[in-house]
């Protein structure tokens, strides 16, 4: 029984030929795009880019048919950071079982060539272990250590007999100096029952460690609570947020009617902190998850100071569909020393896509962008006006 020894040398070379073109193949932008920012022709990292002795037995004698033993069913959701010069994605890695774990992806180009490093990454736990971590925002703190933020997701003590989906989230924390060894601090208290989407600031502020938080009062739902928060913590090691307040809340018929959350740690510019932020709306198909941007003041970074309206990036294509469809979400962006802006996103929990900008583009987004006029109406004068300050500038072009 079994494929022959020459059928199995064969198959594994064409499994090998196949993942070596996918690993080489090159990327290119999709233009002329929206100015703004530009999207990529193909995904930069999927379950199909995960090495293959992850997922097969290569073993003639134990895996005769050289079957995917144990599979990867998705590659989403990657924290983002740039060390000397290099690209590297902490991504969410799920496998055929549900659980996800963290894995590390390199590139010298940041738009393709991610490679994943010969092993996934083996968490410390606390004496609670974690049933599933997810989601992780990588921060270079001032203090010196780059942090590991990201959700650690246990059964619900208090779930109902029967009830087998119930859990509780919370903000796990970890530090590193190179993405190889992992300090496990303590998770995160606050006086939230739930939380996630929490990420750490880079800079202290007052003194202390400070953090954007998602309150939420159930799993899914966030309840009364919702919307970013943030908080400080006098120490990491045992971080502790006794006042939480709102910095930016969602609101009734917006994109972010449902809930919201931090993205990665915001960009620091001359004008303010620029934050990419998730938004949740509600649709007879399910939930729809947008991203938009806001900018916060530099010395007080939980101070709204722009809010353009509507959403920055929405799924597109082949982005709408996948396992929790209609879907994007970013908790990764490198913002390198010549300006330029890569944003990791992925798209219905599958798979992880890039979209590239510059600050300066970001920062012409978010201070020129009008806000959200919260009425039809109003929505409606605002677009008359950008249509009318465009009628003689269109007379001059000829169009
Ligand atoms: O399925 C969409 C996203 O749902 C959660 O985000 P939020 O807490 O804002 O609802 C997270 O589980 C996230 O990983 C996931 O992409």
């Amino acid at each position: 029984m079994g494929l022959s020894r020459d059928e199995f040398k064969k198959r594994l070379d064409e499994l090998v030929l196949k993942q070596k073109e996918l690993l080489e193949r090159k990327n290119e932008a999709v233009l002329p795009g929206n100015g703004i920012f530009e999207r990529y022709k193909y995904p930069v990292l999927t379950s199909q880019h995960t090495p293959l002795d992850w997922r097969y037995d290569l073993n003639y004698e134990t895996n005769p048919f050289l079957m995917e033993r144990m599979g990867i069913n998705s590659v989403f959701n990657p924290g983002a950071i740039e060390i000397d010069g290099k690209f590297y994605l902490v991504c969410r890695v799920e496998g055929y079982d549900r659980k996800s774990f963290f894995a590390v992806a390199e590139s010298d180009t940041g738009i393709d060539g991610f490679r994943f490093w010969e092993k996934p990454v083996l968490m410390p736990e606390t004496s609670e272990p974690d049933v599933n971590v997810y989601d992780m925002r990588l921060v270079k703190h001032e203090d010196g250590w780059i942090y590991g933020l990201f959700c650690t997701e246990r059964k619900d003590p208090d779930a109902a007999p029967g009830d087998t989906s119930s859990a509780v989230a919370q903000c796990g924390i970890a530090r590193t100096k190179d993405l190889k060894e992992w300090e496990r601090l303590a998770d995160l208290r606050t006086g939230s029952p739930q939380q996630r989407n929490v990420v750490l600031h880079p800079e202290f502020v007052d003194g202390k460690y400070a953090f954007y938080t998602r309150p939420q009062d159930g799993f899914i739902s966030t309840g009364s609570g919702g919307g970013i928060g943030w908080g400080l913590s006098e120490s990491i090691e045992n971080a502790v947020i006794e006042k939480e307040t709102i910095v930016d809340e969602k609101v009734y018929h917006t994109i972010k009617e449902v809930k919201n959350g931090q993205g990665p740690a915001p960009i620091k510019t001359v004008m303010g902190w620029l934050h990419i932020a998730h938004g949740v709306r509600n649709t007879a198909a399910g939930l729809r998850y947008v991203l938009y941007a806001l900018m916060t003041a530099l010395d007080e970074p939980d101070k709204v100071i722009y809010r353009p309206g509507g959403y920055l990036l929405a799924p597109e294509g082949e982005e709408r569909v996948g396992d929790v469809s209609n879907v994007v979400f970013c908790n990764g962006v490198i913002a390198r020393d010549n300006g330029d802006v890569y944003l990791y996103y992925a798209s219905s929990d599958t798979r992880i896509h890039v979209a590239t900008s510059t600050v300066d583009r970001l920062l012409d987004y978010v201070i020129n962008t009008p806000p959200d006029p919260f009425y039809s109406h109003d929505c409606v004068r605002q677009r008359i006006e950008l249509i009318e300050r465009n009628r003689e500038i269109k007379r001059e072009l000829g169009l």
